[in-house]
């Protein structure tokens, strides 16, 4: 299932890659892809999204949609 998520904040490689480790930690077989420009993280995961949102919140990074 693909979830779209709009996050603020992601303003290099480190943060996206810090948004991937979460993510992986929730979901080791979670598919990620980030849009930094677009401030989207794509993510195709069967992990509710409440919880994939709050792992990346957790990171530091808002998620606004
Ligand atoms: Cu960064």
């Amino acid at each position: 299932m693909t979830q779209n998520f709009t996050v603020t904040g992601m303003t290099c490689g480190h943060c996206e890659r810090a948004v991937k480790t979460a993510i992986a930690q929730l979901d080791p077989q979670a598919q990620v892809t980030i849009d930094r420009a677009a401030n989207r993280v794509e993510i195709d995961s069967a992990q509710p999204r409440d919880a994939l949102a709050k792992a990346i919140a957790g990171e530091g990074y808002p998620v606004s949609a």
